[in-house]
């Protein structure tokens, strides 16, 4: 049966029940090996010319299952699911850029990411120019003719930057230019990049969609032709996924619009309560209507998010003494849980990037990021607020 809503996609996309027992639920096949019925239908996997399992790190029928769930939730025709979420974006970024080309990527990344496009493919011969992601004329303006990649998040780790997507995927399309987005910070619930353009979809899935904080993994999501191209770099690059992660993933996919109504509406009540208390600085959140970009918001994503970003008056000192004094929330890096969870992106998750550079793109030292969970609201907000009160 064909069905497009995207709660049923969620708890039954790619899942069918095991042929051999009949059990509801997509086994573990912890398996690393699968076994040929010839040396000649072994030969012929190899080659492509039967479809199969062969080993684990080619692919796993667990695995095979989230990748068929991935690719439907975000649209695309395929998906493969990687170790960790950087795991995903290197693979998907090396499919494309190769010694001498040129990379334009989004001012405000995930610190990892931030590294491997500056300073790791940089050792590799890619170049790169970093632009402010808010205004699309700046990956036209940074495009030369060896670009061969287009790098944003939208909403950016951790100032919620956004990007136009539908203005930069034809600014890329004109020039031959592929498209990657890291879609983490909004789950496909909230936000399907590949419906506005984009070609290529990454995700560090140990956050919303395996939403439980208990596995790391990481997806790329696009086109037959885009897997094709990846599949040499990825298969061989040795960063799959195995299936006991893959199966977590899945479950944790079956509740992800569930959760995110509810991640959505918490935040929402959070960043209204964080923007009106008098020991607050301002706070980045698409679902503020003081948010800059909160128009571009409404139109590109389903719903807010649970990210948020902000500054206390009393900046790093007041920020650090309010997460040293929560009791409910944890003081943890990561997002997109049923927790919430504090941290410090300066000293923390971006810490990799020099110091310079986190300054010129907006990222101040005193800067605290919160990523809201499924709990009460109530007991979210007093938590903050007694926190807040300690500074
Ligand atoms: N993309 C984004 C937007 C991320 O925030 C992260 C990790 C990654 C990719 C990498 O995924 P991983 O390899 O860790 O699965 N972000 C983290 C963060 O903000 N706090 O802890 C990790």
């Amino acid at each position: 049966m064909k069905y497009d809503k995207f709660a049923t996609k969620a708890v039954h996309g790619g899942q069918h029940p095991d042929p051999s027992t009949g059990s509801v639920v997509t086994p573990i096949y912890a398996s690393s090996t699968f076994v040929f019925k010839s040396a000649e239908q072994g030969a012929a996997r190899f080659e492509g010319k039967e479809k199969g399992f062969i080993y684990t790190r080619l692919g796993n029928p667990t695995v095979k299952a989230l990748e068929d769930s991935l690719a439907l939730l975000e649209g695309g025709q395929t998906a493969r699911a990687a170790a960790t979420g950087m795991g995903a974006i290197t693979a998907a970024v090396m499919a494309v850029a190769k010694k001498g080309d040129h990379i334009v990527a989004g001012d405000t990344l995930y610190g990892g990411t931030h590294k491997l496009i500056t300073d790791i493919l940089k050792q590799y011969g890619v170049e790169h120019t970093l632009v402010d992601s808010g205004d699309p004329d700046n990956f036209e303006k940074a495009t030369q003719p060896n670009t061969k990649l287009i790098y944003i998040e939208s909403p950016s780790n951790p100032l919620l930057k956004l990007t136009d997507m539908k203005a930069v995927a034809g600014i890329a399309k004109k020039h031959g230019i592929v498209t990657v987005m890291d879609n983490t910070f909004m789950s496909p619930y909230n936000q399907r990049p590949i419906e506005h353009g984009i070609d290529v979809v990454v995700h560090s899935l140990t956050k919303s969609l395996s939403g439980h904080s208990d596995m790391v993994g990481g997806a790329v999501i696009a086109s037959n032709d885009f897997m094709k191209q990846m599949d040499p770099v990825f298969k061989n690059m040795g960063a799959t996924m195995g299936a006991w992660d893959a199966w977590l993933t899945l479950r944790g996919i079956k509740t992800l619009h569930v959760r995110w109504d509810r991640i959505n509406e918490n935040s929402v009540k959070v960043a209204e309560f964080l923007e009106g208390h008098p020991k607050v600085d301002h706070v980045n959140y698409p679902g503020l209507k003081s948010f800059p970009q909160y128009e571009l918001g409404k139109r590109q994503m389903d719903g807010p998010g649970g990210m948020m970003s902000f500054e206390l008056k009393g900046g790093l000192e007041a920020g650090r003494k309010m997460m040293n004094s929560v009791k409910l929330c944890s003081l943890a890096v990561s997002l997109g849980a049923v927790e919430t969870l504090i941290s410090h992106p300066p000293s923390m998750t971006h810490s990799i990037i020099p110091k310079e550079e986190r300054l010129k793109a907006g990222l101040t030292d005193g800067l605290v990021r919160l990523s809201v969970g499924i709990e009460d609201v109530d007991d979210i907000i007093a938590d903050l607020d007694q926190a807040l009160n300690q500074t």
